[in-house]
């Protein structure tokens, strides 16, 4: 049985990107929270693995403990997902594109922190983190025109997984966007396993 830890649903969006990639694989999984940024936390979760991070994979004597390494996991275990496009340069450019979104937006993640069910709108970003917006929505509008939507290589994939986190960043904060990046963002939003993770999130926030 595969167990993926995760952290708080409210605000840790590296775990939203292993929690979605393991629920479009479509197989049973035990999920664990670990609460986060808490008194007892770094001991909670560096009892889990060593890195000290969410989300966290364990499959028998396998522990991985980075959301985009859980990913390739799960994408070889499971083939038959589709978490990877099958063709293979628009495989690559999936994997192009998820490696930017894993290494980068550091001032879109320093100054629109998640905040799952609330909303700050007309939030004045600076311009380091507007042209990490404008970078988004740029690999946005050129996917969804190159492959025809309705998600960024057609169909959901891992690409769509790692920015589903940007797409609540944005809403949350009231940023505006073009009508097609503004499109996407709410597709992103509205797939069942996103609103299974947001109720999740409302439930855990009335319970902490
Ligand atoms: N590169 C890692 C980043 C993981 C990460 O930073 N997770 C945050 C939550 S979103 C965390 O565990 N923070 C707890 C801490 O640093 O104490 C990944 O992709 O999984």
């Amino acid at each position: 049985m595969l167990t993926l830890y995760v952290g708080d649903k409210t605000i840790s969006t590296w775990s939203l990107r292993g929690w979605l990639a393991m629920k479009a694989t479509g197989a049973p999984f035990t999920e664990t929270w670990i609460p986060i940024y808490r008194e007892g936390s770094t001991a909670a979760l560096k009892a889990v693995s060593s890195c000290g991070t969410v989300p966290v994979l364990v499959d028998g004597d396998v522990t991985i403990w980075d959301s985009l390494a859980i990913s390739e996991y799960l994408a070889e275990k499971f083939p038959a997902a589709g978490l990877w496009p099958k063709d293979a340069a628009k495989r690559a450019l999936a994997r192009a594109v998820v490696a930017e979104m894993h290494s980068g937006f550091p001032d879109m993640r320093k100054e629109m922190g998640m905040k799952l069910n609330q909303s700050f709108p007309g939030k004045v970003l600076t311009p380091d983190a507007q042209e990490d917006v404008d970078r988004a929505v740029a690999i946005w509008e050129e996917m969804l025109a190159r492959h025809g939507g309705p998600f960024l290589f057609g169909e959901y994939c891992l690409a769509d997984i790692f920015f589903t986190p940007v797409a609540a960043r944005l809403t949350i904060y009231g940023i505006p966007l073009p009508a097609t990046a503004k499109a996407y963002a709410e597709r992103l939003l509205a797939t069942p396993a996103m609103l299974e993770w947001t109720a999740g999130a409302a439930e855990q926030a009335r319970s902490a």
